[in-house]
């Protein structure tokens, strides 16, 4: 289809002047002067503040210290953190000499560390002292280095042996950071994802794509997401995710909000903090959303400060988004709209903005201004007018570069013309409004509480480790139905000759090497996987299967 035919979608505000020819620091940092004294960074759990100005102090001194370690424009450092204020000073360090993070979840287990690790190539890794452990265990037999000895560990609590502490960064000369000079298409940001099919992949997050991303929601006379100096932004969704960097860390440091931290979600100090500290923006996933409905606590607390709830990363129902309603009548309550591979955000609620528009119960927004979207017929490729669900694709310079070292991945998910395709199945109504109904990408969505997030399970990546098992001769893993968690793996596995492998001894086998959301709740043994010609897991019949099992 060519653009002439194309039914293009975009956003209500007018397009902005972006100035994603800057790093990505010193974009956020721009207005600094402003409210250099204001606070930026706030722990949850000790009250310590940083204002702006030392934020941006404490960032260049880790730059420097992370430049006297050795780290180079290009290279890539990880952090292995839960929410703390170090998190932020590594990301814009590491920024401000063109290094880039790759943000791991310290919940994974060694493997799957190890994996991002390597395929990342990271040099330097922050994390603390109770994670080193994961770093070294023996189960993950393809680490065969130390850390400490093969690579830098920095912990920002007591250093375990060969570690060295967060003070060799935050107490470096600043004067001694090296000038770097930076393009806005070098990378700054490297998440995973397995994108719509197979195994995770980096990210490749250059600096325009997250300065435009950044702009798309808080630039501008009338910003789309309208955030102001004295508002204070809870940051209890983890910041190794994209949702919760994005939305939550870089536009507030943009827009000069405060950044409350949590570490770690837990219902009874969530509500103090918001009570204590006037929490004002509050960016949640679903299950958050249902527990702040549901929980009884929630009544003996004043929520009156929240006036903005910013639901994203997965669908929040009307029923869900109105019994929200009853606890926090005030505020205004929406959706932002986001796929890591798409800088992230596609779109977000219209009532968020300075001069605010009607918007409907259950939409996830409006397209991103600066930004294109088409919905296509999955099929056929043509693009599709409004009222008519089918694939949302997305265009604009928010978006990622690409996948690391994989242009294969990369030419299946961005085409020819710049459209990224989503694997979202939803359509735009008469209004304007993106409304999702469906997902044609493989992925499993667990929506994980203890995480505070709704976290992505990979079927290739469990298929991977089942063949790999030596009375398994082939796997398939699919979504069932689950009440709590929304959907949970179940594996199809066919076995060798092996007939005393049980269900439990492969809920096992996978449940030691997985992070805990990805472990199976169902194995179903079969003679055979149903392909495709070309080999292709038919992952509809297996689905269809277990709707009438
Ligand atoms: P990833 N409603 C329904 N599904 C959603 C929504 C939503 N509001 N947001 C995200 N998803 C699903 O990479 C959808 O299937 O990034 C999408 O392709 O972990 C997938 O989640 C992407 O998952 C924001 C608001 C970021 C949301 C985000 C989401 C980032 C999730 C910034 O401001």
């Amino acid at each position: 289809s060519s653009d002439e035919t194309d039914h293009v979608f975009r956003s209500k505000l007018p397009d902005i002047p972006i100035s994603n020819h800057l790093p990505l620091h010193t974009y956020c940092f721009e207005n600094l002067s402003d409210f250099s004294d204001r606070p930026c960074l706030i722990s949850g759990s000790t009250g310590k503040t940083y204002s702006f100005a030392e934020t941006h102090l404490v960032s260049r001194k880790v730059a420097a210290g992370l430049s006297k370690l050795g780290i180079k424009k290009g290279d890539v450092i990880m952090t292995l953190l839960q929410n703390c204020p170090e998190f932020i000073f590594s990301f814009v360090g590491a920024s401000m000499i063109g290094a880039v993070t790759t943000t791991a979840n310290p919940f994974y287990t060694p493997s799957e560390i190890f994996k991002q690790f390597s395929a990342s190539r990271a040099k330097l890794i922050i994390t603390q002292s109770q994670y080193v452990t994961k770093l070294r265990d023996s189960d993950c037999c393809e680490n065969s280095k130390n850390p400490g000895e093969d690579f830098v560990v920095i912990t920002i609590d007591d250093p375990p042996e060969n570690c060295l502490h967060f003070t060799v960064l935050a107490e470096a000369n600043e004067s001694e950071m090296p000038t770097v000079s930076i393009h806005p298409d070098d990378p700054v940001a490297l998440p995973f994802s397995s994108g719509t099919t197979g195994l995770p992949k980096g990210v490749i997050l250059t600096h325009k794509s997250l300065v435009t991303s950044v702009a798309q929601q808080v630039d501008g006379e009338n910003p789309n997401l309208y955030l102001k100096q004295d508002d204070v932004v809870l940051c209890v969704l983890p910041l190794f995710h994209i949702f919760s960097l994005n939305s939550v860390l870089l536009c507030s440091l943009r827009a000069g909000s405060a950044v409350l931290l949590m570490q770690k979600f837990e219902m009874g100090s969530l509500l103090e903090l918001i009570q204590k500290h006037n929490i004002s923006v509050a960016a949640v996933v679903p299950p958050l959303v249902l527990a702040l409905a549901k929980n009884p606590m929630v009544a003996n607390f004043d929520l009156s400060s929240i006036r903005i709830v910013l639901s994203g990363a997965a669908p929040l129902g009307k029923e869900l988004e109105e019994a929200l309603r009853n606890r926090v009548p005030q505020a205004v309550l929406g959706q932002g709209y986001g796929m890591t591979e798409a800088g992230p955000v596609l779109s977000m609620c219209l009532a968020f903005s300075k001069q605010p528009l009607p918007t409907k119960s259950g939409s996830c927004g409006t397209v991103v201004r600066n930004a294109e979207l088409k919905v296509i017929d999955p099929e056929t490729g043509r693009s599709l007018g409004r009222n008519q669900p089918g694939e949302i694709c997305i265009r604009g310079s928010q978006i990622m570069k690409g996948y690391l070292n994989d242009a294969e991945a990369t030419a299946n998910i961005i085409d020819v013309e710049g459209w990224l395709h989503t694997g979202d199945i939803g359509y735009v109504d008469d209004d304007d409004e993106i409304f999702i109904v469906d997902r044609v990408k493989e992925i499993i969505k667990f929506k994980g509480f203890q995480a505070c997030l709704t976290l992505f399970v990979p079927p290739a990546e469990l298929e991977a480790l089942l063949v790999n098992h030596p009375s398994i001769t082939d796997a398939a893993v699919v979504p069932q139905k689950d009440d709590v968690a929304g959907e949970v793996p179940v594996a199809f596995v066919v076995r060798s000759n092996d007939l005393d492998l049980n269900e439990e001894a492969v809920k096992d086998y996978v449940a030691k090497q997985v992070v805990f959301y990805k472990k199976l709740h169902k194995v179903f043994f079969v003679h055979s996987i149903p392909k495709s010609a070309s080999g292709k897991i038919l992952r509809k019949d297996l689905r269809a299967k277990l709707a009438t099992a």
